[in-house]
């Protein structure tokens, strides 16, 4: 029995199934949250919902393989339905911080191809001001060093995002270097600024992307925003 954050996570997450419907085509996020909306979208599929998805991270697609969620790829769509997917910060204007767990090109390139975004997230996903979170930039690995300074340029401190004392590689066989701007008051400019640098693949603001917000909080309720 889940309690606390996991508590909020599992229940944002189921709320956020709720948007789906038989027929659509399905984006599946990655994270602890989507983790818990692809469970119960497993479990509908099960009791018969006709559906069709396709995953934001080989995690992802492993897992919905597990749980027998019809995939498809873009070969055969041309958008997406509905996105459902987590976040690392989300402001009022339901702007966000993405890329903590490393798949925010895919999930961005998903968002982009999706009718509607909903964003399921723990209620200390929120926040006043996006950037406390450190911004996570997938870049190519040649020349990495030099995209770095770079963004290192625009008033931030890089880090090389690294696992088990090797460079962290994405599922897109790139490196996601950590941006700590500590306040980020004007993310559409700096969304634009950082996708103008040489290396840079994408960058985890996703700015006017999501429609609706679930929060789930420690005592079990949510709140759609
Ligand atoms: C993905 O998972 C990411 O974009 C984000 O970094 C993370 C959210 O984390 P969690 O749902 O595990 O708290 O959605």
């Amino acid at each position: 029995m889940e309690t606390g954050i996991a508590l909020a996570k599992k229940v944002a997450g189921q709320k956020a199934v709720e948007y789906i419907k038989a027929g659509m085509t399905v984006g599946l996020g990655t994270g602890s949250t989507a983790w818990w909306a692809i469970q119960e979208i497993g479990a509908r599929v099960k009791a018969g919902l006709d559906i069709n998805a396709i995953a934001t991270s080989d995690q992802s697609y492993e897992l919905a393989v597990a749980l027998q969620i019809p995939l498809i790829t873009f070969e055969e769509i041309t958008q997406i339905d509905v996105d459902i997917d987590g976040a690392d910060e989300v402001d009022r204007q339901l702007q966000l911080i993405k890329g903590g767990g490393g798949a925010l090109l895919r999930e961005k390139i998903i968002a982009a191809a999706s009718q509607q975004m909903i964003v399921a997230v723990d209620e200390h996903k929120l926040v006043d001001t996006l950037g406390k979170f450190p911004l996570p930039v997938e870049v190519v690995v040649f020349g990495w060093e030099m995209t770095a300074r770079k963004l290192a340029a625009l008033g931030t401190q890089t880090v090389l995002r690294e696992k088990n004392g090797q460079p962290f590689i994405t599922d897109n066989g790139n490196y996601i270097i950590d941006c700590a701007f500590n306040a980020i008051t004007d993310p559409a400019t700096l969304h634009t600024r950082l996708n103008a640098i040489p290396g840079v693949a994408e960058n985890g603001l996703f700015v006017n992307y999501a429609h609706t917000v679930i929060v789930g909080y420690e005592n079990g309720t949510v709140n759609t925003l």
